[in-house]
């Protein structure tokens, strides 16, 4: 068997902590050869929770789990950490403005990169799922002196594995027949799901659909889930969240198979006019452990204009976070 890895997991005492965890804990991340030790993080609020989840895990008697530890303390968190999904995030409240969400989630993700940096193992992977995620992860990552830029990312793959999964659904084929479908720019209502390089059983996709209901529809669609799921289910979404942010990091270790692709927001390079530093959603694929962002795309005008829409709300975002003095 492999060594074994250690993975934290912050806001663990919350909902897509609950449902996340017990995927971990059975091996969905490292596979059934790697044991797994858990270290939850969460404030004095949700300790009891968290805690809660930890004796059901003892519970569930998974082969692979070593170890479930709970703190509040960042440092004892992340000591070792393999891995680091960062769930935990400072929800809107009424009445709450833009750049006041940005400072309170600054002052929780600033001090966990910093955390990290001091604490994490040394091939730590960081995965945002906490909004405003891409920016938290641009605000971690900045306070995370030392550790690789590459090793912080936020999860987009819940709006691919939705775009995925209503292409897939209109076509009635099954969802494995897809690929080559990507999120662009922010996980937010401003992101460009893009099918224009996609492919249905190796044909392609736009040959498949036509134009307007693409716009019409499956792109408002995918950029609204979100609001779609609280009003069907009465509540965000957390079990398809959960299964996204193992996706995600399932791939970043394991790699992406072939010449497939997944989304990821990563730290931009430049590629395809994304101002370098922005963290922002790619085309990606993982070789040997780290996001690659797929290149030779070309775009045409309307995918261009619905890219530069979304990257203008992160540089925005970015630039509210430095008038503060965040960054
Ligand atoms: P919950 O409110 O159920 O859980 C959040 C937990 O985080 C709470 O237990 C809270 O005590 C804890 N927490 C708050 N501050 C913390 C800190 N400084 N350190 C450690 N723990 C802290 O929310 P849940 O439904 O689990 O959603 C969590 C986050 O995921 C939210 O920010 C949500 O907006 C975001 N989402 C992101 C998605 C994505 O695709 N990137 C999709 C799903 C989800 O909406």
């Amino acid at each position: 068997s492999q060594p074994p890895r250690t993975i934290t997991v912050t806001g663990a005492g919350g909902q897509i902590g609950y449902a996340l965890l017990f995927r971990i804990a059975s091996g969905a991340i490292y596979g059934q050869d790697t044991p797994v030790s858990l270290r939850l993080l969460e404030i004095p609020a949700g300790l009891r929770s968290a805690e809660g989840a930890a004796l059901e895990l003892t519970d569930c008697a998974f082969p692979l789990l070593r170890s479930v530890e709970v703190s509040d303390d960042a440092d004892t968190a992340f000591a070792g950490a393999d891995a680091a999904l960062l769930v935990g995030a400072r929800p809107r409240s009424a009445g709450m403005e833009r750049g006041d969400l940005l400072e309170a989630n600054a002052a929780i993700f600033g001090p966990q990169g910093a955390a990290i940096a001091r604490s994490a193992g040394p091939d730590v992977r960081v995965v945002v799922v906490g909004n405003p995620a891409n920016t938290n992860a641009l605000i971690a990552a900045a306070h995370a002196d030392g550790v690789p830029p590459g090793r912080f990312s936020a999860m987009t793959r819940l709006d691919h594995n939705r775009a995925s999964g209503i292409l897939a659904a209109h076509l009635a084929v099954p969802v494995s027949d897809i690929d080559g479908v990507t999120i662009w720019g922010n996980h937010s209502a401003t992101q460009y799901p893009d099918i224009t390089r996609a492919t249905v059983g190796g044909a392609s996709a736009i040959d498949l659909v036509d134009a307007e209901w693409i716009r019409e529809r499956f792109i408002p669609r995918v950029a609204g889930r979100g609001a779609e799921i609280i009003s069907v289910r009465g509540s965000s979404s957390v079990g398809s969240a959960a299964s996204a942010a193992i996706d995600h990091l399932h791939d970043w270790v394991d790699g992406t198979p072939g010449t497939s692709w997944t989304s990821a927001a990563i730290v931009s390079d430049g590629s395809y006019g994304v101002p370098e530093g922005l963290v922002s959603s790619f085309p990606v694929r993982s070789v040997d452990g780290e996001w690659r962002i797929v290149d030779g795309i070309e775009l045409d005008e309307f995918s261009r204009a619905r890219i530069d829409a979304s990257v203008a709300e992160l540089i925005d975002e970015r630039e509210q976070t430095r008038s503060l003095g965040l960054l």
